[in-house]
Order: structure tokens, then sequence, then C-alpha cells
């Protein structure tokens, strides 16, 4: 029996941050704390690309185009869902996080989740680079160890 693990080296790999304008304080605090946390692990700074999109609804559709691209290793998803009064809250966060699996599945690129889904501004800024961490840099660091895992199970 073999076991892999996912080495947490980042160099040579061409990552895609896809965040959302939608409460963009918090998410361009997730993006920091991403590209930080890659650039940290050895990924060329050029190699980390940011696109910027409406909403959270508007990620899959655009990881999809980027993962189908061919351009990079892996996609890192950066968004804030906050809950309102209405049932919308649901719909952002289950269909984000749906489409994005799917994306994964679909594509083979590494997919990875730092959609808050959150009740309050205060609980988002907690998980953007306060006290509960930067949940940016930790699905950041997810990608590069899910990348590493699969490719020494693979090679
Ligand atoms: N998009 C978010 O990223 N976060 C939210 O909290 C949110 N809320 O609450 O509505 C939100 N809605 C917009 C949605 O993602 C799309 O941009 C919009 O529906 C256009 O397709």
């Amino acid at each position: 029996m073999t076991t892999f693990h996912g080495h947490m080296h980042g160099g040579g790999l061409r990552f895609a941050l896809i965040c959302s304008r939608f409460n963009d304080l918090v998410v361009g605090r997730l993006e920091a704390g991403a590209r930080d946390a890659l650039v940290r692990h050895g990924v060329d700074d050029d190699a980390i690309d940011t696109i910027w999109v409406p909403g959270a609804l508007e990620i899959p559709h655009t990881a999809k185009v980027l993962a189908s691209s061919g351009r990079y290793d892996a996609i890192v998803a950066l968004g804030a869902v906050m809950r309102g009064a209405t049932y919308h809250f649901e719909v952002v966060c289950n269909q984000s996080a749906a489409g994005l699996m799917r994306v994964g599945l679909d594509t083979g690129v590494v997919v990875t989740n730092g959609i808050l889904t959150v009740d309050t501004m205060d609980q988002a800024f907690e998980r953007a680079g306060s006290k509960a961490g930067n949940k940016g840099a930790d699905v950041a660091l997810a990608a590069i160890e899910t990348l590493n895992a699969v490719r020494a199970a693979t090679a």
C-alpha cells in the first residue's frame, strides 16, 4: 500500500483567484490572504491572476471558462454571502457551492471554495483576517495541497 500526501510547495503552479465584488470589503481581504499564502508557499506572484465578477453566483461560470482554458493549475473561489431576510441567501450559497463542485468534477481542475456564508458582517470579518483567521489563505493552501496530492498519486 502506498500513501500519498500533498506537499505544500507551490513553485511553478498557476492560480486564478475568482472574487465577487458583492461585499468586496470582505472579499478584498480574502484575496489578499490567498495571494499572501500562495506567495509564501513558493508561488510566483505573476502566476496568480485575480478576476473580479459581480457576485457569488457568477463565480462558477467564470471558473468553468478559466478551468477549461488550460491556463491554470487551480482555481480559488472567494466571496461573501450574507444572510438577508429572504430565501435568496440559500439560493446564492447552495448554487455557488454546487456550481463550483461541478466545475471541479467536470474539468478535473482543482477548485477550492472560499465563499463565506455568514449571518453578519462581523462574522465575515472574523473569517477574513481577524480572530478566526483568513479563509482565503486556508482555501488557497487547500488548493496547493490537493493539487500536489493528486499529482503525487498519479505520477
Ligand atoms: N452575491 C454575493 O456574492 N453575496 C451576497 O450576499 C449576495 N446576496 O445577498 O444577494 C449576492 N447576490 C448577488 C448574486 O451573487 C448575483 O450577482 C446576482 O443574482 C446576479 O446574477
